[in-house]
Order: structure tokens, then sequence, then C-alpha cells
């Protein structure tokens, strides 16, 4: 590992629309914690760096909807966030918000300075214009039919559906969100970051340089630079934003993306400015390692834009890494704020008091590093009761209870060594090496087993040594056993200070010392003997049924609830004739073939037999079923729907799919086997 001579952390600026939840944590800000704590405590030089993002059309729309401004509903949430974070322990040097009169500035004068060098292209477009609300519609407020699936409800710059990313003028049937109008097309003038020039460069310093990158955020990455690079709109026609800084350019503000990342720099000045330091050398040296803890979908704005807005601007570095995680689930559910699903944070503080490190590590240990991952209330509870309670807990508590006991609270002499001892301080000496290893290359999870098994090592040793049978008979070895129990213990404190540092704080209560420093980890010297320590208490304990049933009641209220709210919405469609009915052929048919569509979420190409023929259908059920899974499934064709092109393939037909109020798609099928090709009526 190259030693830099400091360190800049990043965790993506949250946006000020609503309140945190487990996935943000998992995802971003419990990674980013732990590695900044870690290098702390190695003693480096570190800058944590986080905000709100403020901006965006999100914020604008929620603020009419609750007929508030814009500002307000950001002061809510930013107020909301940033008091939770800190209650627990996310230790951030800075957090400030991107409407700071610092970030508009700076972000102002970053686009500035790329504009005066013509780094930018100028572009006159035609865009969407809502004629009634006199306003230019920018991705959401603009809704249409998605050109690649026919979702009706895509947005003008993604469709959650298939995930494809949009622009506006892809959309079918495109409506206003404003006033639900049909927009017509007006000219308007923007501002483009040319990516395309910045294309061979980012191909040779990602692609050829940072193949140590986690896969799945090379893989992304690798996927955009394959398919060809584009200019992109930085700037947008809205009122709420960092007005673009030039003239002519009244009713233009930056687009959400462009500002948002420059927010880390903005931050940083401010920091420094509180602090007395120079900003400068954290995003311009080249012995600074600038890292980003972001979440898959950031990717590419992390990868691909902000490098080449960096390097357009010339005086900056560039990411050594972007540990981009995937998604937390929640119960097999995907978290989604509009459907309450989701563990809020600032609930959780309060429902579970003085237990931030049990979240902290049940999130850590469930963290999606590699794939979405899920949460579940039981495994929150067995973590805590079977792993904490009954390991680290368990084992610190006898350490210091023995020793109260037979020592009055002072720490015994170390006498000589067993072999069963020696093996026990070997082990404790090989753990830094191997959770330094795990944390250095973001294998976070990986690094909280080794702090684990630390504590599953002095567990075992108390347990096997039985120190409590030798009390009368060998006073001597019961001295060395509680010391060595001890100097463990200690060790525990250094070792989880970046997973859960309001036990090891309550760990240096107990032993009564200050804290240690991460390259002390390892050693057997760290309490010495006829040091007295304080009187033990427990440091955690059990949760019941009860408090886990409340959860999952309160969840199961969510369900109860989007359920009705999804019929109120799905209201039925306008009366058709018998007619009517009768033009569709449905037929029952089987799946033979399955695979997914590439670069597409939702999407699977199938080949199906219908009874008449052999087809193929492109289907949007790739979340809901894997390819494997589905292959001599019972299914109901439509199979005279006139053919369609999806993601270049031409789908011959549609699956009938029943959609519950969570997307969760399932097969409609006939109750018997009547095989391929029936008549459905
Ligand atoms: N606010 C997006 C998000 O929360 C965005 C991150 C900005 S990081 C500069 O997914
Ligand atoms: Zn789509």
């Amino acid at each position: 590992m190259k030693d830099f001579k400091r360190y800049t952390i990043t965790s993506a600026l949250p946006y000020a629309n609503g309140p945190v939840h487990i996935g943000h944590l998992a995802g971003v800000y419990i990674p980013s914690d732990i590695y900044a704590r870690y290098l702390r405590g190695k003693g480096k030089d570190v800058l944590f760096v986080g905000g709100s993002d403020e901006h965006g059309v999100p914020i604008t729309i929620k603020a009419k909807n609750e007929g508030v401004t814009p500002q307000d509903i950001v002061d809510r949430y930013h107020g909301i966030i940033k008091k939770s974070f800190e209650a627990l322990g996310i230790s951030f040097d800075v957090y400030s918000r991107t409407t700071s009169e610092t970030h508009h500035k700076t972000a102002g004068n970053f686009f500035k300075k790329l504009y005066e060098e013509g780094k930018l292209i100028e572009k006159s477009t035609e865009q969407y214009y809502d004629e009634e609300a006199q306003q230019f519609l920018a991705d959401r407020y603009i809704i249409g039919t998605c050109p690649h699936c026919n979702n009706e409800e895509a947005y003008g710059d993604q469709c959650e559906s298939c995930g494809t990313s949009l622009s506006p003028m892809d959309l079918k049937n495109p409506k206003s969100t404003l006033s639900g109008n049909l927009p017509i097309r007006k000219k308007t003038k923007h501002w483009y970051l040319p990516l395309d020039q910045h294309e061979d460069f980012l191909k040779q310093w990602i692609l050829e340089e940072n193949k140590d990158w986690k896969p799945n955020v090379y893989g992304q990455c690798k996927s955009w630079l394959d398919s060809g690079l584009h200019p992109r709109a930085v700037s947008r026609d809205l009122s709420w934003g960092v007005p673009v800084p030039i003239d002519g350019a009244e009713g233009k503000v930056l687009y959400v993306w462009f500002d948002a990342p420059i927010g880390y720099i903005s931050n940083t000045i401010e920091w420094a400015e509180k602090e007395g330091k120079d900003w400068e050398p954290y995003w311009k040296d080249k012995d600074t390692k600038l890292v980003h803890f972001i979440g898959k979908d950031n990717i590419v704005f992390h990868c691909i834009i902000f490098p080449a807005m960096l390097r357009a601007h010339g005086e900056y570095i560039l990411p050594d890494n972007v540990p981009g995680n995937e998604f937390l689930n929640l119960e097999n559910d995907k978290i989604s704020t509009s459907r309450n699903w989701a563990v809020w944070l600032h609930e959780y503080l309060v429902d579970f008091p003085e237990k931030q490190d049990v979240l902290r590590y049940v999130l850590a240990a469930n963290m999606p590093e590699a794939k979405d991952n899920d949460f579940t209330w039981k495994d929150f509870q067995a973590r805590n009761n079977n792993e904490l309670v009954a390991i680290l807990g368990n084992f610190v508590n006898r350490s210091a209870v023995l020793t109260q006991k037979y020592y009055n609270g002072t720490v015994p002499v170390l006498g000589e060594l067993s072999d069963y001892d020696k093996n026990a301080i070997a082990e404790l000496a090989s753990i830094k090496g191997k959770v330094e290893k795990s944390l250095e290359t973001f294998r976070f999870r990986e690094a909280l087993k080794e702090a684990m098994s630390l504590a599953r090592l002095g567990n075992k040793y108390l347990a096997d040594a039985e120190p409590w049978k030798l009390a009368k008979t060998d006073a001597a070895r019961v001295e060395t056993i509680l010391n060595i129990a001890l100097q463990i213990t200690a060790n525990l404190t250094i070792v989880f200070e970046p997973f859960m540092p309001f036990t090891t704080a309550k760990l240096r209560k107990i032993l009564n010392v200050s804290a240690y420093n991460w390259e002390q980890l390892g050693g057997m010297d760290l309490i010495p003997s006829g040091h007295t320590i304080a009187t033990p208490f427990l440091i955690f304990d059990k949760i019941e049924d009860a408090e886990i049933e409340a959860q999952m009641n309160k969840l199961m209220e969510s369900k109860k609830l989007n359920a009705t709210a999804n019929a109120k919405s799905n209201p039925a469609k306008e009366e058709i004739t018998f007619d009517d009915f009768v033009k569709m052929d449905i037929r029952t048919g089987t799946i033979l073939e399955a695979e997914k569509v590439p670069k597409t979420k939702k999407l699977l190409k199938l080949l199906v037999d219908t009874g008449v023929d052999k087809r193929t259908v492109v289907s949007g059920i790739a979340e809901s079923y894997k390819p494997e899974d589905i292959i001599g499934k019972k299914v109901s064709i439509l199979i005279n729907l006139a053919p369609r092109k999806i993601k270049g393939i031409e789908s011959q037909g549609m699956i009938l799919m029943a959609e519950n109020e969570s997307g969760e798609l399932g097969f409609v099928a006939c109750e018997k086997d009547f095989g391929s090709g029936s008549e459905v009526r």
C-alpha cells in the first residue's frame, strides 16, 4: 500500500428531501466512517467530508406538493439528517450543505472557469415547455412512455421500470407533471460537458490504471465507456439551484449533478476556514488519496462525469478509488421512501436508544459490498443476542468481573506461559495485519469478521482455561490467564473502534484506560499489572422478541397502507365491449428458455411455447424472477399483439403478470395443467 500524506474521504451527499434510512447507511455512511476512523487511528491526516445535496427537481416537487418553499424542505431534512448522523457517530469533519454561500460561489466559479476556457459547449436545442406553467420541463417535471419498455410513467431523466437513462425527448406521449398538459417544444440554450472529448483519457485511466477498483464499479464504468460517451447538459431551466454565472443565463441553474460533487470541495473550504487550515492540499496535492464512498446508482457520476469535470478544470487530483456499494433490501423487498418501506435512522435512534452500535454492527456485517443484500429484523436480533451479547459482551464482562472478584480490580501479573497461552497470544498478534488488509481493500464485512474473531478468541480462551476452577489450587495460573484476558479486552477497544465507537468507549471506561492508537493493536502490554480497572457494567443487552415484533408490525402497517393506496390509485379502467375483449387471443404457454437482456435491469428474453408456435417475448420481469428459475413455467400469453422491438429484440406477444403494490410480479397461469395452446377467455 502506497503511503499517502493525507486522505480526503467523501461520502455521497444525501438529498435533503427525506431522512436517511438503513440503505444509505449500509451503502455509504457506515463504510466511509469505518474507513475514516481506521485511518485516524493510524495517525493519518484525514478529512472526512459529508453534506446535504439540496438542489434538484425532486426537492422542488416535494415543496410544491406541500405548499412550502424548497428552502423549507431542505432546512427540515438537512436538520434531521445532520442530527441523526451525529447521533450514530458518523464522524464527519464537516457536514455542510449545497445551499451554503460558499458552495454557490465555489460551484459558480467552477462552471465559469470551464466556460471561459472553452471547455463547455453551448447549444440551443428544443426542449419541452409547459405553456400553462410557463416553465421548461427538466428531468422529473415530465413523464411519458418509455421507448424501451413502454412503461407509461417514465421520467424525463430515467425510466424506473427498465432502468434506462433517458432524456425528455425520448419519451413517447410526453406529459407535464405540472399541468398534465401536452408540452410544446421551445428553443433554449444550454451548456454541455463534452464527455466524448475525455473518453480516451477515461478509458486509459479507469480501464487500464484502475483495475483494482471493485468489480461492480469497474464493470459499470466499462459498460459506459464501451457504449461511447456523449456531451451532457450541465445546466437546466429551473429557478432552484446554483444560478449559471454568465450573462444571458437568467432563469438557468447548474444541473444538480454538476454542482453536488463540487459540494465536496465547497465543504472542504468551509471546514478549512473554520479550522484555520489550507484546503487546497486536500484537493490538489498528488500526495493526497481521494476516495469517494457512494451507492451503485452514483457510479457514473463519480467515476466518469466528476473526474471529467475535475480534469477539464485542471487543478484537481482525481479519485484514487470509488468504493461503490450495491443496495440493501429490507425484509426481502426493495427499500422505498414513497412506500415507507424502510428503517429510518431517526426513528431507530428513538426506538433503540443507546443501541447505535448494534445497528452499526449489523449493517457492517450485512454490507452489500458485492451484491444486493438483505436486512431483516430477525437477523438484527440474532446478531445482537448471539454475537454481541453472547460473545463480545460475555467475554469482556467475565474478564472484568473475575478481575474484580479475585484481585479487587487490580490487573494481575503475567507469569509463565503455557503453550495454550502462547497460541492465543500469537493469534492476537496476527489480527492486525488481517484487519488492515481487509479495510484497505474496502472489504468491511471481512474486516469486521476478523475483529470479531478476536472476541471469539478471548471468549474461547477464558471458557477453556476455566480460571474459576483454578482459583483455589493454582493462583499463579489464574493471574496469568486474567492478565491475558485483560490484554485481549484492551485490544478489542482498538480493533472495534472503527466499527463500534460507543462500545469501545464503554470498554475503555471499564478498563479505566484512555484511547490507544491503532499501531498498538496486537500488543500484550496495553494494560500494566497493578493498574486498577473500574466496576464492570453490561455493554450489550438482549433484544427481546417483543421489540422485533413491534418493528415488524410497523412495517406491516406500511404494507397495508400501500396495498389500499395502490388499489385506489389504480381505479377500474373504462368500460369495453365483449367484442373488444374477444379480440385478444390469450393462450396457455410454457417458458422454454430464458436469459437476461444485456444492459437492462428488468428485461428477460423468453422463448415461449404457445401451442401454436414457439416465439420470442421480451418481458420486464427480471427483478421478480431469475432466468434459471422459470424454465418450464406455465404462463398465459397474449399472442396476437403486434410485434414490438424492445432493445433491438422483436417481442412477439405479452406474458400476463399480476403486480402487487411493491411492483413485484407474479405469473398468471391456468390452475390445471392443460399444456400449451389452450385458449383463455
Ligand atoms: N444526492 C444522489 C443520491 O443520494 C446524490 C448524491 C450526490 S453525491 C455528490 O443518490
Ligand atoms: Zn423503460
